[in-house]
């Protein structure tokens, strides 16, 4: 029998059950954007099986397509009836494999990256290596910063502000729209200072808007983030021309084409990554080389992940080029209590530590999982 280089590396893994359970966590507080309010978070966590380990990936879909065109029904049904059979049975090489073998499908990263983040834990785990390791990532521990959402008040929003500012967070986003922008963004210069701030508009504005979003020029803010629409790229060229403030992209880098697009047309100065839009890790990874070759800095997006996920997007966030504080913080501001035990802490100064155990590294309470899940599937090789 034929030695392959991937046997003698450890990393060779056999996919042989999928399991899929969707899971609602009610938010510790609502979270508001431009394009509204929840109170809790629905999202399928996937398992793979394979040589006695199993492999947890959370899909960041949502009950609506208001972020993305996918959702938790479309994640289900794709991952169920034209993923599942794909990667189950197989033997792969190396994680990276799993993103190019579900090609066959078109678009639907947040239901391929569920897929091919639970085979990177996998895989990680078979080695005895944590994620961020099998990752290449270099970090001990990451900045993490936090996103506020839109509130009732500029009170309100203070408050906020103080209370994270408190916990040792090392930048604060808000999110804006309009009628929720200048002066949200002059309210808190003028009480906090010069602080590190950005704000996030989730395509919330026009291109029309340009004049208006200049008024926030003046505010020094570290970006204005998706200003324009989600896929929008030639618009937020020429917003940037007009804005000393950097762009970053959201919503408009789902592949690392569309990457590349925007940086050919110089649409951003900074690009926020979340393995979930791009379609997992490795196509994560390519974006993250891709800017450090561009000198544009990238940071970790957050899609109100439970801990699972979230510890997923910690071991992504240690790689280089991950330079900016991201929207990665501690479990206690989303779920209490959360899906893992002991929950994602952030330190005083506002650090996040990598787990180092094999995998992602945290401990699933399942007694949570199976209270929170209402439905369930199973397939076997
Ligand atoms: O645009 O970054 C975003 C949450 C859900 C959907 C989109 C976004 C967000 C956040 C929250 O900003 C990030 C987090 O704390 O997880
Ligand atoms: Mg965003």
């Amino acid at each position: 029998m034929a030695i392959h280089a991937a046997d003698i590396l450890g990393t060779v893994f056999r996919i042989e059950r999928l399991s899929l359970r969707l899971v609602r966590l009610p938010l510790v507080a609502f979270f508001e954007t431009s394009f509204g309010r929840v109170y809790d978070k629905t999202f399928i966590l996937v398992t793979l099986d394979g040589d006695g380990l199993q492999g947890l990936g959370e899909c960041v879909a949502d009950v609506d397509p208001y972020y993305s065109s996918e959702t938790n029904v479309g994640a289900w049904h794709v991952i169920k009836d034209f993923l599942a059979s794909l990667v189950l049975g197989k033997t792969f090489d190396h994680p990276r494999d799993l993103f190019p073998a579900m090609t066959r499908v078109r678009g639907h990263h947040m239901a391929k990256a569920a897929v091919e983040m639970a085979a990177w834990d996998l895989a990680a785990r078979r080695q005895g290596a944590s994620l961020a390791t099998m990752l290449g990532g270099t970090r001990t521990a990451i900045a993490s910063g936090v996103s506020i959402g839109i509130q009732d008040s500029l009170d309100d929003l203070a408050a906020k502000v103080r209370k994270e500012l408190d916990a040792g967070y090392r930048r604060i986003k808000i999110k804006v729209k309009p009628g929720w922008d200048v002066d949200a963004v002059e309210m808190i210069r003028d009480r906090f200072g010069s602080i590190p701030l950005m704000v996030d508009a989730n395509a919330a504005y026009t291109i029309g808007a340009a004049a208006h979003l200049q008024a926030l020029d003046r505010f020094g803010l570290m970006m204005i983030e998706q200003p324009l629409d989600y896929d929008d790229i030639r618009d937020h060229a020429a917003l940037q021309r007009r804005l000393e403030t950097p762009i970053c992209l959201d919503e408009s880098i789902h592949s690392v084409r569309a990457a590349e697009d925007a940086i050919a047309l110089q649409a951003c100065r900074i690009i926020n990554i979340k393995p979930g839009r791009l379609g997992g890790h490795a196509e994560s990874i390519r974006v993250h080389d891709l800017c450090a070759w561009h000198g544009i800095p990238v940071w970790h997006g957050g899609m109100l992940e439970s801990g699972i996920g979230r510890a997923q997007n910690i071991h992504l966030a240690s790689l280089r080029n991950f330079t900016l504080p991201g929207d990665i913080a501690a479990s206690r501001r989303y779920f209490v209590p959360d899906l893992i035990d002991p929950p994602i802490e952030v330190s005083r100064d506002g650090l996040v530590a990598v787990p180092t155990g094999p995998g992602i590294g945290v401990h699933v309470d399942w007694d949570r999982v199976q209270a929170s899940t209402t439905e369930t599937y199973e397939v076997r090789a």
